[in-house]
């Protein structure tokens, strides 16, 4: 089999989404997402300009060959594109090699090791009423886990909070991303989010009772000692997870942090090798990878991260908001079923206009997503439907302290 065309698809339906269909000399074409948010051209070109012609010739079935090929030949190592774009092509791969082999990928990958894939939803809310509204609404649409974020008192907009109501004209959906020409301003308040939100879970655990998993994304606002502070306070509501509780690029920081608190923490959105990862994995100062397929490298580089973590009792909690396309989620749930340290699958559902331009075998039932037994990852790409939805320029926000200063958002 020989790899005939690359092809690279931006499509915006609901937001944009950056595409890769690889297409064999046999027929079988494979799918991959290279999705990275607010800087989708860079990858797209990336592919394109870059990747797709180096792609033509290729036996598609040699993907760990093609994925050093490609992560080493390039010299420059590493970061968010280079990744994103090695990722779309290997899962792409893998696509073609499942539907090849005539089985769903999980099945290559060694075969289901549960039944279901237990998924967390996003709940927010501007107040508690609202917040209580939206847990409902959640419970109601399947979930059994819930992550919980709220606006906080003199900060204006806060990340994690939607600001209306979502496509089924509800208050459920965040969506980060805005259609804007410049990225819109967000201010912060450490000091009032550390006041605020121990009470906010005091009050969400009388309302909903001890048994519900709850999470919360820190989303790399705090410094060590104010993370290690916050797990403490939020010990008594017994978290599933504390996302992203400092900017971990110095994994050393974490050690601070564990230091003080036993609240579960989990790092990783931004990441894109398991070199981030190197400090946090082997001293145990994590407990959940949090890692996109899309932004990592692919399943192969992924399944290599998550058997390390592996070792140490570490599980996957691979990200899974809405900007990473039902490609890059129906990856993730191949990789979940297979592997034996699963830990939990954030999944926030796309929009109406999404699922129409990409055919998703994947459920939901009951909270438990399941990819399916379709041959391949299970997705298919309708590219008349997603030519009617052009790129559009769109940034996520910033944010800024009271005084002007640049913060982490
Ligand atoms: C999450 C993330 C997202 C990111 C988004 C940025 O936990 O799902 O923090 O909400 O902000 O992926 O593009
Ligand atoms: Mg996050």
């Amino acid at each position: 089999m020989k790899i005939t065309a690359a092809d690279v698809i931006v499509t915006s339906p609901d937001r944009n989404f950056v595409t890769l269909k690889i297409t064999t000399d046999d027929g079988i074409t494979g799918l991959g997402d290279g999705t990275l948010n607010g800087r989708e051209l860079a990858v797209a070109s990336y592919l394109a300009d870059h990747v797709a012609p180096l792609l033509i010739g290729r036996d598609p079935h040699r993907i760990e060959d093609t994925w050093q090929f490609l992560y080493r030949s390039a010299y420059w190592r590493r970061g968010p594109v280079t990744m994103a774009a090695i990722a779309a092509v290997d899962v792409a791969l893998w696509d073609i090699k499942a539907k090849a082999a005539g089985m769903p990928l999980y099945q290559l990958l060694g075969g289901a090791s549960r039944n279901g894939i237990m998924a967390y939803g996003h709940a927010s809310g501007r107040d508690l009423p609202e917040l209580f509204d939206s847990i409902r609404l959640h419970l109601e649409l399947g979930y059994r886990s819930i992550r919980v974020q709220t606006s906080v008192p003199g900060v204006d907009a806060v990340y994690g909070v939607a600001a209306q109501p979502s496509i089924d004209g509800k208050r459920y959906d965040y969506e980060p991303a805005q259609r804007t020409p410049l990225p819109a301003e967000e201010d912060w308040d450490t000091r009032a989010y550390l006041r605020h939100l121990p009470g906010v879970f005091e009050a969400v655990r009388n309302e909903f009772g001890p048994e519900l998993p709850l999470l919360h994304d820190g989303h790399h606002r705090m410094t060590p000692i104010q993370a290690a502070r916050l797990g403490k306070d939020l010990e008594p509501y017994d978290l599933f997870w504390l996302e992203d509780c400092t900017p971990a690029e110095n994994q050393e920081a974490l050690r601070l942090v564990r230091q003080h608190t036993t609240i579960p923490l989990a790092i990783g959105e931004v990441f894109n090798t398991v070199w981030d990862y190197q400090t946090l994995i082997r001293e145990q100062l994590i407990d959940y990878v949090r890692s996109a397929v899309t932004h990592t490298g692919g399943i192969t580089a992924m399944r290599k991260l998550l058997d390390y973590a592996a070792q140490y009792q570490i599980k996957s909690g691979i990200h899974g908001p809405t900007d990473i396309s039902p490609v890059g989620m129906a990856a993730a749930l191949h990789l979940d079923l297979a592997i034996h340290n699963f830990g939990i699958q954030e999944y926030m559902r796309h929009g109406a206009a999404t699922d129409e331009v990409f055919r998703q075998s994947f459920s939901f039932t009951n909270g438990y997503l399941h990819p399916g037994e379709l041959p391949g990852i299970g997705v298919e790409l309708d590219e008349e439907a997603a030519a009617r939805f052009p790129y559009q320029a769109a940034y996520l926000p910033f944010n800024r302290l009271k005084d002007g200063t640049v913060h982490d958002w």
